[in-house]
């Protein structure tokens, strides 16, 4: 049986960027599914992903939530999906291009022929490859990873990244109700947690986008979230 990979995307009124993605992830490599895990978005995002799944006949698919609950629980619900249904590679990204689909299958070699078990696809490996976002935003976005970086020891320049791509092992591994953060620091968590399991993770360059379509749903809480968090990870893991 061919080695199966699921690629799962959070959305939140993406309706401006939804078709896009979906289409040039299936394109590229028939090899790769899509889930969107929407939160009932507002402006009809999973109506246009129900469309997509009626054209590529099981190779799209939907978790459709109540109500929006952040993208840490929709990853959740994402992975418990993709290891219920038997996908050797399981792979994040955000709906709104600012990740290159193309990169999945760069991904995918770290994780079949370096056997990696985790492939972080990072802009901060040499100087700051990111496009188009204001200098504030990347500012924030560095320090904060910067701080990551002293608090934890954890050797990864870019933890807050969200195109990461998992083996069915290293994912399986990690207790999911024990993930407790939701926003930036939900991705910092899942590095950490595989880390400290001793998982071999591999940073990778891409360079980052700023979205064309669409908002931003970044939000001060997010932020204290992830700034308190980190201490608190590093805490609690004293204890483990
Ligand atoms: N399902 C779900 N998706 C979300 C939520 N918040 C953000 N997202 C999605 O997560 C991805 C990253 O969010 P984005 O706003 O682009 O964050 P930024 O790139 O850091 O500004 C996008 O695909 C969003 O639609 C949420 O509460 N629920
Ligand atoms: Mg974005």
């Amino acid at each position: 049986m061919i080695n199966k990979s699921i690629i799962i995307i959070p959305t939140f009124n993406e309706s401006e960027n939804i078709e896009l993605i979906i289409n040039k992830i299936i394109s590229i490599d028939d090899s790769n599914d899509v889930l969107v895990v929407d939160d009932n978005s507002p402006d009809g995002t999973s109506e246009i992903v129900k469309n997509q799944i009626n054209i590529h006949d099981n190779r799209v698919f939907l978790i459709k939530r109540d109500k929006k609950s952040g993208l840490g629980s929709a990853y959740k619900a994402g992975f418990k999906w993709a290891l219920e249904n038997n996908y050797s590679y399981i792979f994040e990204m955000d709906a709104d291009m600012s990740h290159d689909p193309y990169e999945i299958k760069n991904f995918k070699i770290q994780l079949t022929q370096n056997k990696y078990d985790v492939v972080v696809g990072s802009r901060y490996i040499d100087g700051v490859s990111v496009v188009n976002w204001p200098l504030s935003r990347i500012f924030l976005s560095y320090f904060a990873n910067l701080y990551v970086r002293i608090i934890t020891s954890m050797p990864i320049k870019d933890a807050t990244s969200g195109f990461i791509g998992y083996t069915k092992n290293a994912l399986s591994s990690i207790e999911l109700s024990e993930i407790k953060f939701n926003g930036y620091a939900f991705q910092i968590e899942m590095k950490f947690k595989l880390w400290k399991k001793n998982f071999k993770l591999k940073e990778h360059q891409i360079i980052f986008v700023n979205r064309k379509l669409g908002k931003s749903k970044m939000n001060h809480k997010i932020i204290f979230e992830a700034i308190f968090g980190v201490i608190k990870l590093k805490i609690n893991s004293f204890f483990k």
